[in-house]
């Protein structure tokens, strides 16, 4: 497997329970660099474009709600296989699924409020990144 980016966020739980750092160290630790980062805070109008493929799901306004509720840190990861990798780093979506040491199993409130998100494919990747990141804010 090649070398991969992948794009994250840190979720407004966590950055208002001052988690940032930890979850950067988990990232790191699992061989995983850190190419972009800022800390923003979305309109609504922003989330509900970035969640658009959830906009059927009973849970949309609920979930584009908590995105804005607070700052987020949008971060472009870079690694072998970095798409799997961090979704492995991550662990399940509902905290209650997450294996042991996983972000979601240590720092996730709920299946909502769960502290991270990740890309789940290439595709989706190179969009997201794209989202929030212009090619000069990529730096390998
Ligand atoms: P993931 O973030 O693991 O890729 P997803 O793409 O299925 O999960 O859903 C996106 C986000 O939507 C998820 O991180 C939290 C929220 N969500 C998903 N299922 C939910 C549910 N049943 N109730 C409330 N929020 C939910
Ligand atoms: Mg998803």
């Amino acid at each position: 497997m090649a070398i991969q980016r992948t794009f994250s966020i840190i979720k407004p739980d966590a950055t208002k329970r001052n988690l940032t750092g930890q979850i950067v160290a988990k990232f790191e630790e699992a061989g995983l660099r850190i190419v972009a980062s800022k800390r923003i805070q979305l309109t609504l109008a922003q989330a509900q474009q970035f969640y658009g493929v959830h906009s059927e799901r009973p849970f949309f306004d609920e979930l584009c709600e908590f995105m804005i509720s607070e700052p987020i840190v949008v971060q472009v990861l870079e690694g072998e296989d970095a798409i799997a990798k961090n979704r492995e780093v991550m662990g399940a979506t509902n905290p209650a699924d997450a294996a042991d040491g996983t972000i979601r199993k240590e720092f996730a409130l709920s299946i909502g409020e769960n502290s991270v998100h990740g890309s789940d494919a290439p595709e989706t990747a190179a969009e997201e990144i794209a989202f929030f990141f212009s090619g000069l804010e990529l730096v390998g």
